[in-house]
């Protein structure tokens, strides 16, 4: 399972920490079904910038050594908490995307609407242009396609990622501060149910005292030395 601390060698801000995005800007104002409907155009402002961010990132060695393990290792599962597309760039595939995508919007009246907006004016600033509202063909405002705080994730696929979890040997835990749940509980499951989990980070999380084995490095240089010792 990866967090966002793979992406942080591509360009992308993590959450947390000194560089981290809430450093800046409030989760509670940006990242929560009460921020989009105090603020929906504040919301699309953000998310317009990160997506400026990402559509210029490309896939680091991180991603791509896990897109080639995937092909090397049978069972393997990718489950990532981050919205960015960047394992499926660099080729991953049945990528379970826990938090959503940051390239779909969907509608948030509910009618199940989603669209794909990569292809849609991003922003060069926090709070720049383009500032307007996208609106569903039923008349409500569309929303980003990712899971906010306070709102459940897909049932379909926490539940892929607890059964890939409950049964795999190893569990690798990439770059995420296991802060947030459920995805934090994840290693612990795998853990519990016998697999080695393995820590991959530049720093100590609530993770590393469960951890079996723990390798403290960026992600973009730990898994392709990882890699190449299988
Ligand atoms: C490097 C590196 C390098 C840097 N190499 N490493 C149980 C207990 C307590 C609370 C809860 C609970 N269950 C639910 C909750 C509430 C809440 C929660 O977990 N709160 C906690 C913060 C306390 N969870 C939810 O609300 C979830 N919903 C839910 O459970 O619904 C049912 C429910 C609701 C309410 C109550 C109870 C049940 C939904 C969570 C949705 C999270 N959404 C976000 C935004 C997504 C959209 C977007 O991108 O805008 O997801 S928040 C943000 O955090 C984002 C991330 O996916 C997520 C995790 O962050 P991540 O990936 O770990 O990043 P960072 O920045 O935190 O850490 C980066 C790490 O990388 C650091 O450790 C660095 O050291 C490291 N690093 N560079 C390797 N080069
Ligand atoms: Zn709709």
């Amino acid at each position: 399972m990866t967090g966002a601390g793979i992406s942080a060698e591509s360009g992308v801000p993590t959450f947390r920490g000194p560089d981290g995005l809430w450093r800046n800007y409030s989760a509670m104002d940006l990242a929560t079904p009460q921020a989009f409907a105090r603020d929906p155009r504040l919301v699309w402002q953000w998310y317009r910038w990160r997506q400026g961010i990402i559509g210029k990132a490309e896939p680091n060695p991180g991603h791509l050594a896990l897109a080639r393990l995937q092909s090397r290792i049978s069972g393997f599962t990718l489950t990532t908490q981050n919205v960015d597309g960047l394992h499926q760039r660099a080729g991953s595939a049945h990528v379970i995307e826990l938090h959503g995508n940051i390239w779909r919007a969907r509608c948030a009246g509910g009618c199940g609407f989603v669209r794909d907006v990569a292809g849609e004016p991003r922003g060069d600033e926090p709070l720049g242009e383009p500032d307007a509202v996208p609106v569903c063909r039923c008349g409500a405002l569309l929303r980003p396609d990712v899971v906010w705080f306070g709102e459940s994730l897909d049932a379909a696929r926490i539940e892929l990622a607890v059964r890939a979890a409950r049964d795999c040997d190893v569990f690798l835990a990439v770059g995420t501060s296991a802060l947030v749940h459920p995805a934090a509980g994840l290693p612990l499951l795998a853990g519990r149910a016998g697999a080695l989990v393995v820590e991959i980070n530049v720093d100590e999380t609530p993770l590393t005292p469960q951890a079996g084995l723990v390798l403290r490095g960026k992600a973009a240089e730990v898994l392709p030395a990882l890699e190449l010792r299988l």
